[in-house]
């Protein structure tokens, strides 16, 4: 007797109808608000899985060195679409948040299922977010390691996500079917319509404002972009510096040499001075970080695979490229066939016209086409063939 009363009338205020009174915590608003969602998140998975993938590919996985300039496409609208779902999920927490106090809780085994699967969605999906958005502002507030918190916290949202559009497919296409009855409009209220145009303004607006730091004809209006294209030594900007890389002396000393090594019949040691008697080649090409700026530059230096063929390295090696730098992450990265063989997979020791500035990675760095800026190495010292 009391127990069906409790099921019927719900005890305290949040639970008991009535309690939400805004015209806007509505089926209608949350169900285009979860397509937008769907579009960006969608587009932002892939894109991220790309980037991880080519960092760290499995052995069925080849990344093309050409179109030269893909990577930083994919990676732009990574950084972009993320951005752009900041507002996007916000208004849809606040839309659909009354229904947290739902009552009785849950109706049967596959509605509780659903309710559950919300916190790793809601926890994941502000993770996600927010942890990038820290990370492109370079605030390395974690004690953790980002892009392996951020590639698992991907797999928990994805897979929470799948349950929740799966569970609310009908729902979303009835309220979008549903013809949009016009209520009189409340005092003080804002309309349906003037909620969603706020909410793409938003999100529009964060999106001209920060996309410039790779899209240049926006550079200009750029005023939350973390990064400027254009400000740096030698017109790029630097992310890793000689002095955090622990590479000031080192990349100076006169006795630097190049190696290369590994599988070859001929191990060099090159000079700097021998390095540039050789054959140059010129390449413009962007540095594309991961942290979604881009930046062209016009690098000069000499071809991988005239290095490898001195060598006398057989056709189709891979190659280790090995940094001065002694610790960290990015101290060295691989080359796949198909990247060593490429004409404008370069052995840079020029940029802009001028002498590869220290930051940039002098005597030499790593600048290739289509490939993230993580693996692009700079301070090189050898180049292993494997
Ligand atoms: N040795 C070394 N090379 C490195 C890095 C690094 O940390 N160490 N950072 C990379 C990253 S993340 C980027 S985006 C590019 C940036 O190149 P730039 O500083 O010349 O613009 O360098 C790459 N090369
Ligand atoms: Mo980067």
């Amino acid at each position: 007797m009391a127990l069906r009363r409790l099921r019927e009338r719900p005890p305290i205020p949040p639970f008991r109808e009535g309690t939400f009174t805004s015209r806007l915590h509505d089926e209608r608003i949350a169900a285009w608000l979860g397509i937008g969602l769907g579009v960006t998140f969608g587009i932002c998975f892939i894109t991220g899985l790309l980037s991880h993938l080519i960092q760290q590919p499995p052995s069925w996985f080849h990344w093309p060195p050409r179109p030269a300039g893909l990577y930083r496409v994919t990676q732009g609208l990574h950084v972009a679409t993320g951005i752009a779902a900041i507002p996007l999920l916000l208004a849809k927490l606040w839309t659909v948040y009354p229904r947290l106090w739902t009552w009785p809780p849950a109706r049967n085994i596959a509605h509780a299922v659903e309710r559950i699967s919300l916190l790793p969605l809601v926890a994941g999906s502000l993770f996600l977010l927010l942890s990038g958005l820290q990370n492109i502002a370079r605030w390395y507030a974690w004690a953790f390691f980002f892009p392996a918190a951020h590639y698992w916290a991907t797999w928990i949202t994805i897979g929470a996500l799948v349950v929740h559009v799966g569970a609310k497919l009908a729902v979303t296409r009835q309220a979008i079917a549903r013809q949009d009855v016009p209520v009189a409009a409340r005092t003080g209220s804002l309309s349906r319509r003037g909620f969603f145009a706020a909410v793409a303004g938003a999100a529009g607006a964060v999106t001209l404002a920060t996309v410039g730091q790779t899209l240049r004809p926006l550079r200009t209006i750029s005023l939350l972009a973390p990064r400027d294209p254009d400000i740096g030594p030698q017109g790029l900007p630097v992310n890793k510096t000689s002095r955090s890389a622990g590479v000031r002396e080192s990349a100076r000393d006169p006795s630097w040499r190049l190696r290369v090594d590994g599988a070859v019949q001929r191990p060099l040691e090159l000079s700097l001075d021998e390095l540039r008697a050789m054959q140059q080649t010129q390449a413009v090409l962007p540095i594309a970080c991961v942290e979604g700026w881009s930046a062209e530059g016009t690098w000069r230096g000499v071809r991988i695979r005239e290095l490898l063929s001195r060598a006398g390295a057989e056709p189709g090696a891979s190659v280790r490229v090995t940094s001065l730098q002694e610790h960290g992450k990015y101290k060295a990265s691989d080359l796949e066939p198909s990247h060593a063989s490429d004409p404008q997979t370069l052995l840079a020791l020029e940029l802009n016209g001028e002498p590869l500035h220290l930051e940039h990675g002098f005597p030499a760095r790593l600048i290739g086409p289509n490939r993230p800026g993580v693996m692009q190495t700079k301070w090189v010292s050898t180049l292993t063939v494997t």
